[in-house]
């Protein structure tokens, strides 16, 4: 039985006091232990960024890639051992700028894994430039005048791009989001969860208050989940914003499909004590 306290790291975290990424990974460690995941199964790629030192505070295994470029560390490990289970955090700067390519070919590939895009809509760890989803107008240290882009919007994006299972959550209600990645790690496939994640510091805009008095549930508003069309105008909606499930399917994964990983993982497929590695060896001496 895995608990909480097996979770914790000998450093803390160092997160601004009241940063979003404390509910995060608060929500993560929580899901680890009611789905009693044992932890030396679970692996927590992540890209540069504040969020992205997640992986340091939590005790699992875990990988620090570079920016934008956690997902294709996550792909690998999935193909290395394909039992464990893989998750990926990162923030909005990580996933839907500089690793925007990775986030759509993962999703066409449908690999099982979790993806928690912790989205503060700002770039964080570099003192606070705009982002692909940074509000239109948001004034910063790259745009003075306020940026002239309209931002990206994940959900619809992650909705045209076959992803499986498609959600968002928000880092100020704990148990919603503990929900949310449990059904995106149970879920057999490419699981976005995009996460509204306050920065105290440097977004002044998308503060704690505005998010409470902004997000509606979908489950309580009898969203239902296998409608596509009805997901991609909920994704839309501005006015209130909707936190849950938005879409969800079955399909067949990646691995399932894979000649080379159907028959079970690659390194257990090949007994090793049957081959002579003394060559390869002696060129490396
Ligand atoms: C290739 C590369 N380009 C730029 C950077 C500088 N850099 C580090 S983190 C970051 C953005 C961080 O924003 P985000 O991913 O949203 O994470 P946050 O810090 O807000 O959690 C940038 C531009 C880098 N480390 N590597």
């Amino acid at each position: 039985m895995t608990n909480l306290k097996d979770l914790e790291t000998r450093d803390k975290s160092n997160w601004c006091p009241g940063c979003g990424n404390f509910g995060i990974q608060t929500a993560i460690k929580q899901a680890i232990v009611n789905l009693s995941l044992d932890p030396a199964n679970v692996v927590i790629s992540t890209g540069i960024g504040c969020g992205s030192k997640i992986n340091q505070w939590i005790e699992t295994y875990g990988f620090a890639g570079l920016h934008g470029r956690s997902l294709p560390v996550a792909m690998g490990v999935k193909l290395a051992n394909h039992n464990l289970t893989v998750i990926d955090v990162g923030g909005d700067g990580d996933g839907y700028g500089i690793g925007m390519g990775h986030f759509i070919h993962n999703m066409r590939r449908n690999f099982d894994m979790t993806y928690l895009v912790e989205n503060n809509q700002v770039y964080g760890l570099t003192l606070g430039q705009t982002s692909p989803t940074s509000d239109k107008g948001m004034k910063g240290p790259s745009t003075p005048f306020g940026i002239i882009e309209d931002p990206i919007n994940p959900i619809r994006l992650a909705l045209s791009s076959d992803c499986t299972f498609v959600a968002r959550g928000f880092a100020g209600d704990i148990p919603h989001l503990t929900g949310l990645i449990e059904q995106g790690i149970s879920h057999k496939g490419f699981a976005l969860i995009d996460i509204f994640q306050p920065c105290v510091t440097f977004n002044k805009i998308n503060t704690y208050a505005y998010f409470r008095q902004k997000v509606y549930k979908l489950e309580e508003a009898g969203h239902d989940a296998t409608n596509l069309g009805e997901a991609f105008a909920r994704a839309g909606e501005s006015e209130k914003l909707p936190i849950g499930i938005f879409y969800k399917v079955e399909k067949p994964t990646y691995e399932s499909s894979d000649v080379g990983l159907k028959d079970g993982v690659p390194r257990a497929q090949v007994d090793i004590s049957e081959i002579d590695v003394s060559e390869v060896e002696e060129s490396f001496m």
